[in-house]
């Protein structure tokens, strides 16, 4: 663009001197469509000329928006929240440590517990897979006897063979009540626990139901058995067992 301005005026400048026309101004009307001899080398280019005035076209309308930048940086922290409400208990309660701490004393016991069945079962030479039966020696009537061994979990010692008969009187060392009665019906003897019985050892001529009725049995010192009042005292023997 600028060499396409200035040419003509280089031009121009050399016809003038070729045709020696006298005004500037007519060899620049004439000069751009008359050429003399052998045109030079294109000069270099002018300095640029200054920023022209803005054109009076109308303005286009506005373009449609760009498209979304790319996302900021990340932000500074945010203030702390209110006060959350309290929760529940952990694992560790006050409720769950007395527990566990009772729970620990009930494992303690029952080792002890064991230990103390063991040395009682021992020292009264209790024989595996056997009844075991116990007497403190005392002497009471039939309803004591019932009302002691129900105390100790147990029940009133009934031999259901000579085995077990035997094993009675060796604790008794004196005559003992047995847990058997025909309170119920005259002559029909059955065991306090229930049922009719299954073994029997009278002495000669028993059960006699004598005087004014017998309806308990006692265990006599040779291992035969006796029926007798029940408000009589003989010694208490109980039955745990096997
Ligand atoms: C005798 C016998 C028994 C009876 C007692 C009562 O030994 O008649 O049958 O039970 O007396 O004391
Ligand atoms: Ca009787
Ligand atoms: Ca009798």
């Amino acid at each position: 663009m600028l060499l396409c301005s200035l040419l003509p005026v280089l031009l121009c400048v050399v016809t003038a001197l070729c045709i020696e026309m006298t005004a500037w101004e007519d060899a620049q009307k004439t000069c751009s469509v008359i050429a003399c001899g052998t045109p030079g080398r294109d000069g270099r280019d002018g300095p640029k000329g200054e920023k022209g005035e803005p054109g009076q076209g109308l303005r286009g309308l506005q373009g449609p928006p760009g498209k979304l930048g790319p996302p900021g940086n990340r932000g500074e922290p945010g203030s702390p929240g209110p006060k959350g409400q309290k929760g529940d208990h952990g694992g560790s309660s006050v409720t769950e440590i007395k527990l566990a701490n009772l729970e620990k004393e009930i494992r303690s016991l029952k080792l002890q517990l064991d230990h103390i069945k063991k040395l009682q079962t021992f020292s009264l030479g209790k024989k595996s897979g056997k009844k075991l039966y116990v007497t403190n020696g005392e002497r009471m009537p039939f309803s004591k006897v019932k009302a002691l061994c129900t105390q100790l979990q147990a029940t009133v010692a009934t031999p259901k063979n000579a085995e077990e008969n035997t094993a009675i009187l060796e604790v008794a060392k004196d005559t003992a009540f047995l847990g058997i009665t025909d309170e119920v019906t005259e002559g029909q003897f059955v065991y306090v626990t229930g049922g009719r019985l299954t073994y029997s050892n009278w002495k000669k001529d028993e059960p006699n139901d004598h005087g004014s009725g017998e309806d308990c049995v006692i265990l006599l010192k040779d291992g035969l058995w006796n029926d007798i009042s029940c408000s009589s005292s003989f010694v208490a023997i109980c039955e745990f067992p096997a």
